[in-house]
């Protein structure tokens, strides 16, 4: 990395050596898991270029935004209207939480029997490694688990935060609350950016979200084909980049990766022989850089044709209705979008199980995966549902893990023994 990136890391308050080692590691992870792949696709190049500079000009970009006045907010959920942070002309990005490191320092703040994700993300805070939870201006959490919750209790000291009351279930007073909740965080943003949401402001964000949510939809549909065209890796890593990339540029770049991908699907070829066990990853969500369960699976003789979850299609599945005229009709839009989203918080929460046969069945899966972060309440329970749900129909095999290493061997003798099975 260059000296002005040093310099910028140095201006945003990281812990320098730190963050030395965490690039380091992190270099040597993506090398080991993603370069090591064959038949990789040209369009893959764009990622690589992108993870490579993840610390570097994304956030040299960030800050040149902020310098000419835009605001950033940090998310952790994909609750957070991002249609309604681009209106405001704030930079919207997903706060990655899918590492260890730090996570000694959160069991200060929040128990150690709490999920890995929530300790990551209070880790990265309070170890200082995180340009882009430093550059915010605003984080934006959510009542979605118990865990989150009061984790941001604690959290609220560390960051500028606003929390966003999410419904527990889809009652019509949950939907009115849930209105309420999308206008009071419009009043947040127009009070942060000093910008009024106008319908034209607001519609152009709605087909920019959307726009991005279609193409993420076209990446997924072409991943039915038999050889799969990518790897369930490098499909993830796109969703992973979603979250932090310029949405337009992004939207553009994984067009150009779709027609490579529609070539490669016409000319029968894959990343993997046809026949290869199939299989959906089902669960909580795989922040970057969390691929340690992609990796274990498709080094056992599988390949991943789509993963069920909020860094996957949990995030692209619906979109907004782009019909409204006005502010009211477009917010009403989004309120139903975005009660739509199927995460274990609900209560009953029936669809997602209807959701997960459906993609089994489309994606012509062998066998369902069912990850869950130890700790994860809401998705450990649907896991039991799932088995249940799914007998029958498609193999099942559920799994419960962190971010550590130490059960790799484990894992790979669970899922070898599940890939055999469904072969
Ligand atoms: S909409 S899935 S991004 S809440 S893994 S912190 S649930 S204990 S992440 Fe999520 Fe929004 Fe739902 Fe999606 Fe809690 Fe479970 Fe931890 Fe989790």
């Amino acid at each position: 990395m260059s000296d002005a990136h040093r310099a910028m890391w140095e201006r945003l308050n990281l812990d320098l050596t730190a963050h030395d080692g965490l690039l380091e590691v992190l270099g040597k992870f993506y090398g080991d898991i993603y370069m090591s792949q064959e038949n990789r696709l040209k369009g893959m190049e764009y990622m690589d270029f992108v993870l490579s500079e993840v610390h570097g000009l994304r956030i040299k970009e960030i800050q040149d935004a902020k310098a000419q006045g835009h605001k950033v907010v940090g998310t952790f959920c994909v609750f957070v209207p991002e249609e309604l942070t681009l209106a405001a002309g704030a930079l919207q990005v997903g706060l990655c939480a899918g590492a260890e490191a730090g996570s000694d320092l959160a069991e200060a703040l929040v128990p150690r029997n709490t999920c890995a994700l929530i300790k990551s993300f209070i880790g990265f805070k309070l170890a200082r490694l995180c340009p882009y939870l430093e550059s915010c201006d605003l984080v934006v959490g959510e009542t979605t688990c118990d865990g989150k919750k009061k984790a941001y209790e604690a959290f609220a000291d560390l960051a500028p935060l606003h929390v966003m009351e999410v419904p527990q279930t889809k009652s019509l007073a949950a939907r009115d609350l849930w209105y309420e909740e999308v206008m009071r965080y419009m009043a947040v943003l127009e009070d942060l950016t000093g910008v009024t949401i106008t319908a034209e402001r607001l519609r152009a964000a709605i087909k920019i979200v959307n726009d991005r949510r279609r193409v993420l939809q076209r990446l997924s549909a072409l991943r039915a084909a038999d050889p799969a065209p990518i790897s369930g890796r490098d499909a993830l890593l796109i969703n992973q980049i979603s979250f932090y990339d310029d949405p337009q540029r992004f939207t553009t770049k994984i067009g150009e990766l779709c027609d490579e991908l529609e070539a490669r699907v016409a000319a029968g070829q894959g990343v993997a022989p046809a026949g290869t066990p199939r299989v959906l990853v089902s669960g909580c969500p795989m922040a970057v850089p969390n691929w340690k369960l992609p990796y274990v699976i498709e080094s056992s003789g599988a390949v991943i044709v789509g993963e069920e979850s909020c860094i996957g299609s949990r995030n692209t599945r619906d979109l907004v209705d782009e019909s409204g005229e006005s502010v009211e009709d477009m917010i009403e839009a989004l309120v139903d979008r975005y009660m739509k989203i199927d995460c274990a918080c609900f209560t009953p929460n029936e669809e997602r199980q209807e959701n997960v046969a459906e993609m089994a069945k489309t994606l012509k899966v062998d066998g369902v995966i069912n990850y869950s972060l130890m700790f994860c309440q809401p998705y450990a329970h649907e896991a039991m549902k799932m088995e249940k749900s799914l007998e029958g129909k498609v193999p099942t095999l559920s799994l419960e893990t962190d971010y550590s290493m130490e059960d790799v061997e484990q894992l790979k003798t669970r899922i070898e023994a599940f890939v055999e099975m469904v072969s």
